[in-house]
């Protein structure tokens, strides 16, 4: 008796364990049926200039991708310190590594670095971050990664505009349907693109009439140093530096703390100090790590702004306008950061 009981809790356990597990991290969100769902879909797909050819091939056998789901509702809070996250993601096996990938590729980088005015360096910076140099780029099949986020209704409108994009991309035969894979979420290939800043930054460098961010290299390079530029890349300017506080640095910090509401990339810019020029923060103490001058710039356009990943016992940077360029590719200062550090070693 007391063991039938007990069986009967343990079944009744696992059933509502089972269901709610079914619920929270399986099953899409959506009372429609897929099928209905994806007839509506088509007619939102044919009228944004994708054939039915292309659309039936893309969704032939696909059905929402239970992992992706359950990826989306489980991305873990954002726990590792800014040491721990450098000394992963910018290693010794990444520096080492990245050397290598930028002697193979000097040629492309250079033509590429050269025509579209964004350092190499930091081509390869982002390159490296963001796939290991191409070495992992996501095996999910988009469309399917897409679709199943655009069925679920965490956030259907975003997710459905890139479902359509990435369509469009199959439509115009930038990549095989084969190679068409990305990460769980749908960012494509060696830069991470997702569609829409597919089709507004990624470059056709050798001209074939295909954006091949998958596998041709120059299209890798050029795409990503275009989404820079377009995202204010100043060629003749790095990325900021690091630099050392003046004895009463709490004094500092106060004084400069930001005090208008961040507009854009909040995330990481409610972190980042108000924007002085140069000679501004040398008047407030500030100096190179090695404890000499900032600096000049004669621009007077040009301003900085102070942020201490860390916190306020941790190494201080100032950062310039194209570490806000890198911050558009990935609103996070760690990101950036990384970036930027990376780029710093493959110099
Ligand atoms: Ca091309």
């Amino acid at each position: 008796m007391i063991k039938n009981s007990l069986l009967g809790i343990l079944l009744l356990f696992s059933f509502l364990g089972g269901s709610v597990w079914a619920k929270e991290r399986i099953v899409p969100d959506n009372p429609q049926s897929f099928s209905d769902w994806l007839i509506e879909l088509k007619v939102e797909a044919l009228k944004n200039d994708i054939s039915e050819t292309t659309f039936d091939a893309a969704f032939a056998g696909i059905e929402p991708n239970p992992k992706v789901i359950k990826l989306d509702r489980h991305q873990p809070e954002f726990t590792q310190t800014y040491f721990q996250y450098i000394s992963k993601r910018v290693s010794q096996s990444r520096i080492k590594n990245g050397k290598i990938k930028v002697v193979e590729n000097a040629d492309s980088l250079n033509i590429v670095s050269e025509k579209i005015g964004v350092q190499q360096r930091f081509i390869a910076g982002i390159w490296g971050m963001e796939t290991n140099y191409g070495s992992y780029s996501g095996g999910y099949n988009v469309i399917r990664s897409l679709a199943t986020l655009a069925y679920d209704m965490r956030r259907p409108t975003y997710f459905r505009t890139q479902l359509i994009k990435a369509l469009n991309i199959l439509q115009e035969g930038h990549v095989n349907p084969d190679d068409f894979k990305g990460s769980w979420a749908g960012a494509m290939g060696q830069g991470q693109f997702m569609p829409s800043s597919f089709f507004a930054y990624a470059y056709d460098f050798d001209k074939d009439g295909k954006k091949d961010i998958w596998n041709n290299k120059a299209d890798v390079f050029a795409s990503i140093a275009n989404y820079l530029k377009e995202h204010g890349w100043q060629s003749e300017r790095t990325w900021g530096r690091q630099v050392m506080l003046p004895d009463d640095a709490k004094g500092l910090l106060d004084k400069v703390r930001q005090t208008e509401k961040v507009k854009y990339c909040r995330r990481a810019l409610k972190d980042h100090s108000k924007q002085y020029t140069m000679e501004e923060w040398q008047d407030m103490g500030v100096r190179t790590i090695y404890g000499s001058d900032l600096p000049t710039v004669a621009d007077p356009a040009f301003k900085a702004s102070l942020i201490m990943p860390a916190g306020a016992d941790g190494p201080a940077f100032l950062t310039y306008k194209n570490f806000r360029a890198i911050l558009s590719y990935n609103c996070s200062n760690f990101y950036a950061l990384g970036v930027s550090l990376l780029a710093e070693e493959l110099k």
